[in-house]
């Protein structure tokens, strides 16, 4: 069977393409000379996941699924959501993103956050949504340098380790895109 996985993050494509059963054969945006960038012009996390599965379906009529994720933090009243690609401004600069956020959190208790992924899936004559959450906090400092976006910061919820000090496996085994993945793997097989 083969998927196209709507994203240009090469992260992404990597720790999800290392959850899939070699049954499935992973195509890139680059697999199919897709190089525009989706425009996510949604409002929210799920609207920008089936924005991008389906720009995908109509331009190459292909089975696809995309991944929209934010991080949201509890007492930024869930910022930076559905702007955290583009929360300092630059869009993907993890770094000014991290710093802005780290500024934001300054004198605040409640560090509390949550990664969220909308799994958009969209098969001929299937559209489906897949959620994954991930609950957790935003540390002071940045350790590890695994992973990619906000890793450094985000230490998940009974875990003394920030994502970005885990393997490719352990984040995928606790983390919000690995069970949006493992529930979109489980529709599949059926
Ligand atoms: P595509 O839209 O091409 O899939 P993107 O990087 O724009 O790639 P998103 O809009 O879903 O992806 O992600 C928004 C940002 O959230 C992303 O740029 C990262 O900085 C951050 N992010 C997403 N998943 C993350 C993860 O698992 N760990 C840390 N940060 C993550």
């Amino acid at each position: 069977m083969k998927l196209v996985f709507a994203t240009h993050n090469k992260n992404k494509f990597t720790e999800v393409k290392a959850m899939l059963p070699n049954r499935i054969e992973l195509l890139s945006l680059d697999d199919i000379g897709c190089n525009e960038d989706i425009e996510e012009t949604a409002d929210t996390i799920e609207g920008n996941a089936i924005l991008k599965a389906n720009y995908v379906r109509n331009n190459y009529n292909l089975s696809c699924f995309a991944d929209d994720t934010g991080l949201e933090v509890q007492s930024l009243n869930g910022e930076p959501g559905v702007f955290s690609a583009r929360y300092a401004g630059v869009s993907h600069d993890s770094n000014a993103n991290i710093e802005k956020l780290l500024k934001n959190l300054e004198g605040k208790k409640d560090r509390s956050a949550r990664f969220k992924t909308a799994i958009a899936l969209n098969m001929e004559h299937e559209e489906i949504m897949f959620l994954g959450i991930c609950e957790g906090e935003i540390i002071k400092e940045l350790r590890g340098d695994s992973g990619f976006g906000y890793d450094p910061v985000f230490q998940p919820k009974g875990f003394d380790k920030t994502f970005a000090e885990m393997t490719l496996t352990q984040k995928s085994e606790i983390g919000h895109r690995g069970k949006a993945m493992r529930q979109l793997i489980e529709y599949l097989s059926k």
